[in-house]
Formats: structure tokens, sequence, C-alpha cells
């Protein structure tokens, strides 16, 4: 056997689609895992059909019938007879009432335990775990906001600008910046109403508000006894509406001793509730280099690439490794090159990001020396509009900054997808523009990026 664990899993089925199931398909062939894919009709030609060992149709195109659907995705477990289930990313990943039932069936979800999922996914509580492991976090409310009058006096307390955010959260749903009080009443109702209402959970809580941030996430790994390592940071501040178009490592703001010091903090935060799994640590960077907790992810995450391409490890293959009861060495992982994300979505730069999906005619994915991309997408694949709009991830790597941009510009002018419109002359701009060149960036910086219609 290749892996000193006895209990590698011989089967796992992916409960997820598109370019991330392919990705975990390709390393559980490399490892001599056996592959069942689940798929909805919408997904009947879709390559992660193709590649796995078995597939099992769950059901219609829409999510909540197909790849949400727990008693379906049971199912394919049982006939095929997987012994663990990768998640991937979205879907069920951070749903820690799937943990729990697939625990029941006696089948491992990779990822953390039902427990942990809960304590992160509830952000008061998350909040609250970090002040007790000695992680900073943003000066604000201890726990949920009862009433407008005690939310003005806080408000007050903690010195405008602050922002509201809801404790089921996530993604700026229900989040609201608040500058003097005659705005707090109305801030502080909407709020509570977009919460209950996106979350049937209408918990707020306050925060001092951090101007022009950075996101700078800290990617982790934990073994099931008790050993925690980080592998360094993405910067991730490049985002429109909170979702992500590019990610990088390392970070052009990055000191050594910043990441010795984010770094630190993420792997206390990991071995205070001894964290099993990989998964992510983000933070706020202000300008002067302080860092604050946001919040933490408990799955793999789209972007996790940047890192592999950065420490040369699959992270794909810890997860598992770590899964099946492996333990890790404990060591910290450091970047050796500079990697750059870009994300390809079916979404016209031109009108605002409008989903574009439809058949692509002609498909040709970029190559050669550093270039990496990883999709399900080939010519004559039909863009669901049923599911996200990402259809590839295009990530350079060099030994600088500088000649990563270069090379992503020439790998984004030979990307060529015709058919539907996609995101790369905004990523075409944008590795142009000045201020991103200069790594002068904070979350705030595609709010007065103008793509330019030519
Ligand atoms: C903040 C913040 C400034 N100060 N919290 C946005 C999504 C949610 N996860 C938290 N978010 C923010 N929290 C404090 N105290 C600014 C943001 C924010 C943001 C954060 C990361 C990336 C993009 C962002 C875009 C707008 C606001």
């Amino acid at each position: 056997m290749w892996y000193n664990t006895l209990n590698m899993f011989k089967k796992i089925l992916i409960a997820n689609r598109g370019e991330i199931a392919l990705r975990i398909i390709r390393t559980c062939k490399e490892m001599g895992i056996k592959t069942v894919a689940v798929y909805s009709t919408a997904d009947r030609e879709s390559l992660h059909v193709k590649f796995a060992d078995e597939a099992v149709c769950i059901g219609p195109p829409s999510s909540k019938e197909s790849y949400l659907n727990v008693s379906k995705i049971m199912a394919a477990v049982e006939i095929t007879n997987a012994d663990a289930i990768h998640p991937g990313y979205g879907f069920l990943s951070e749903n820690a009432d799937f943990a729990d039932i697939c625990t029941d069936y006696g089948i491992k979800f990779i990822g953390p335990t039902a427990d942990m999922i809960r304590k992160m996914g509830d952000k008061i509580t998350a909040k609250d775990t970090m002040i007790k492991a000695g992680v900073p976090v943003v000066p604000g409310s201890e726990g949920l906001v009862q009433d407008v009058k005690q939310g003005l006096n806080l408000a007050k307390q903690i010195g405008y600008p602050v922002i509201l955010k809801a404790t089921a959260g996530g993604g700026g749903k229900g989040m609201r910046i608040v500058w003097k009080d005659e705005e707090f009443e109305a801030a502080m109702n909407s709020a509570q109403q977009e919460a209950e209402a996106s979350f049937a959970n209408g918990g707020i809580y306050i925060e001092k508000f951090i101007e022009e941030p950075r996101h700078i996430e800290i990617q982790v790994i934990g073994d099931q006894y008790g050993n925690a390592a980080h592998l360094s940071e993405r910067d991730c501040s490049i985002q429109r509406r909170h979702q992500k178009l590019v990610e990088e490592s390392p970070s052009p703001f990055m000191t050594d001793e910043l990441r010795e010091r984010m770094g630190e903090a993420a792997v206390k935060a990991c071995k205070y509730i001894n964290y099993e799994g990989v998964g992510t640590v983000e933070f706020l960077v202000d300008k002067h280099g302080e860092f604050y907790f946001m919040e933490m992810n408990t799955r793999i995450q789209v972007e996790h690439t940047v890192t592999e391409e950065v420490i040369e490890r699959d992270l794909i293959k810890e997860q598992i490794l770590v899964a099946a009861g492996e333990a890790i060495s404990g060591k910290n992982y450091y970047p050796q090159m500079h990697a750059i994300e870009c994300r390809i979505n079916a979404e016209d730069p031109f009108n605002d990001f409008r989903p574009s999906p439809g058949t692509v005619t002609s498909f040709h994915s970029s190559k050669g020396y550093g270039v990496r991309v990883d999709t399900h997408v080939y010519a004559g694949y039909t863009v669901s509009p049923y599911y996200d709009s990402m259809i590839a991830k295009l990530i350079c790597r060099a030994h600088t900054r500088e000649e990563c941009i270069l090379k992503m510009k020439r790998a984004l002018d030979e990307f060529i997808v015709e058919g539907i419109k996609t995101t790369v002359p905004f990523h075409r701009q944008l590795m142009d523009d000045e201020k991103f060149k200069a790594g002068d960036f904070h979350t705030g910086f595609l709010d007065d990026f103008e793509i330019e219609k030519k």
C-alpha cells in the first residue's frame, strides 16, 4: 500500500458537479480509490459522469431536487456501496445535519465533524469561539443585539461607522453599514428583515466597520489527533458583490512577519476546536496591517488551487488522507512561487455581469508552461441556468507576481469561448490596471473599476 492508513476509503461518492467533481475524481484515481458520480438530468452529458467509475442520476435539474436532495444521495451511496462522501464546495458541504446523517449511515463525510460545522456556521458562536482561542476579532457587541436601544448604545460605544451583520449570514446578506445615530434604527430593521427572510434567523450583531480592508484568508489543515498547520494565505480582495473573481498567493500586501502572526492565529483557532480537515480562516486586514477574524470556511474552497500551485501539494489528497485517519506532520507551508487565479464565469462583464447560459460552440483553453485550467467545459457543452456560472478556473504560476501577471495576460489572450459571454475580457483589462499591477487594492476595488467597451 502507498499510505500508512489501514482504513483508506475504497469508494468515494462525490456529492457535487462541475469542475470540482472532476477535480476530486482525478485525485481519487491517483490514489487508487473508486469514484461514484451523482448527477441531475441537466448534467447527463457532464465530464464528471463520464470520468467516474460509476454514476447515479439523482433527479431533475433544480439543485433542491438533486444535489441538495439528501435522501437521493444516500440512496446512491447504498446502491453503490461507497464508504465516504466528498461534498466539494457549495451544496451540502457546510450542512451540519447532512454530516450527521452520513455518520448515522456509517459513511465518512470528508470534512470536519457536524459540531465544528455548526460552531463556525453561526457567526456569533464562531466569533465567541475565536475570542476564547485568543484570535483577534473586530471590536463589537458580545452576542446578539436585543433591540434598537441597546444597539444604539453599542454603536456609540464602538464609534461610527459600524456594521450590522446577521449571525446566520455570510456573503453579505443582512449586512448594513451605519455612519450615524439617525440611520441606525432603519438599518437595524432592514438588516433583521433581510436576515429573517434569507436564513429564517433574524439575529443581528454589531462590529466596528473596518474601512477599505483587504480580504486575506489562511488555508489550514487539521488531523484527527489535534495537530494543525497553516498553508499560508490567499488574497481574495478582488470581489464583486461578494463574489470572488481573482485570488492570489502570496498576497502583495503580505510580509513574512505578518504571515507568521496570521498563520499562528489561524493555527491557534484550529487547535482550539480540534479542527479536522482542510479549512480557511478568513481575516479582514486594515491598511495598518491589523488583522481581524471574519469567518471560518469548513470546506475545500474554489480557490484552493492557488495554494496548491504555490506550495506544491494536492489539497484534495491531503483532505482525503486526514479524513481516513492519517496524521499530519504539523509543519506549516510557505509560498515558493506566485500564483493568480481568474474565475471564468458565463457572465457578460459589459452588461453588469448578467448570467449568460447556453451552448458553448467552440472552446479553446489556454495551455503552456505555468498555466493550469480546471474546467468541466468542452465544445458542445451547454451551460445550464440552474447552477453556478463558473465554467473554468484559469491559474497561472511564475516566480514573481510581475511575471505571473504577464503570463496571465498571455493565457487570457488564448482562452477562446464562443457561443456564450464570459468574464475573460474583464480579467484581461484588470491585468493591465495600474493599481492592480501595483498590488494597491482592497475589497472595494471593483466598485470603482470601469470595464472599457471595445
Ligand atoms: C466587514 C467589513 C468591514 N468591517 N466587517 C462582507 C461579507 C461578510 N463575510 C463580511 N464582510 C465584510 N465585513 C467589518 N467589521 C467589510 C466586509 C466586506 C467585504 C469583506 C470581504 C470581502 C469583500 C467585502 C466587500 C464588502 C464588505
